[in-house]
């Protein structure tokens, strides 16, 4: 089985904002940069079958390429944070192909989370029983303002995930040029 999503990279300028963006954080587990993206869909464990003709479909998805820019922080997890994000200004294009993709992942066989699809970049894992909320709100507060260069989406990847004791790193399978 391969634990597998669809995600799109992020160019330099904005690893590097991000990165600042990251300094300091009342977070326990960071996510390095070289580990930032946004996600399109998780495939989660999938056979390597169902990867293949997902991998096929996503082949032929037509979408057009697009302008993106992050903006402010979030918290997903409600009363028990567990991620703390940078936001997506919102995008018809985005959710245009995000659309694509889980068709094309679901049509293949691979169950996808129903959940609505909320764009984000996740920068840190949180544990809820340890955050210290009054930092971590002093922390979010100072970079609601927080807003990337805009940039321009011209692929999206097909991710393996490798799990390990010092947390995930990723593996690119696949890059589907859009239009
Ligand atoms: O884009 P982010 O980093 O928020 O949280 C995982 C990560 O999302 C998410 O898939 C991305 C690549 O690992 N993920 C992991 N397990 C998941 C699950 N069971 C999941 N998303 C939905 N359901």
């Amino acid at each position: 089985m391969i634990r597998a999503f669809v995600a799109l990279s992020l160019p330099e300028p904005v690893l590097d904002a991000l990165a600042t963006l990251q300094q300091g954080m009342p977070a326990p587990r960071v996510v390095p940069v070289e580990n930032l993206h946004l996600t399109l869909a998780f495939l989660g464990e999938v056979d390597e079958t169902a990867l293949e003709e997902a991998h096929h479909a996503f082949q032929h998805i037509a979408a057009p390429g697009f302008d993106l820019r992050l903006s402010g922080l979030g918290m997903f997890g409600g009363a028990r944070p567990r991620a703390l994000y940078a936001g997506v200004v919102e995008s018809a294009p985005l959710r245009h192909l995000q659309g694509k993709v889980e068709t094309a992942a679901r049509n293949a066989g691979i169950a996808i989370d129903a959940r609505r699809f909320v764009p984000h970049v996740t920068l840190a894992r949180l544990n809820a029983a340890r955050l210290d909320k009054p930092r971590m709100a002093h922390f979010m507060a100072g970079r609601m303002g927080f807003s990337s260069h805009a940039m321009t989406v011209t692929d999206f990847r097909l991710l393996r995930s490798h799990l390990g004791p010092s947390g995930a790193s990723y593996e690119e399978l696949a890059r589907y040029p859009l239009q």
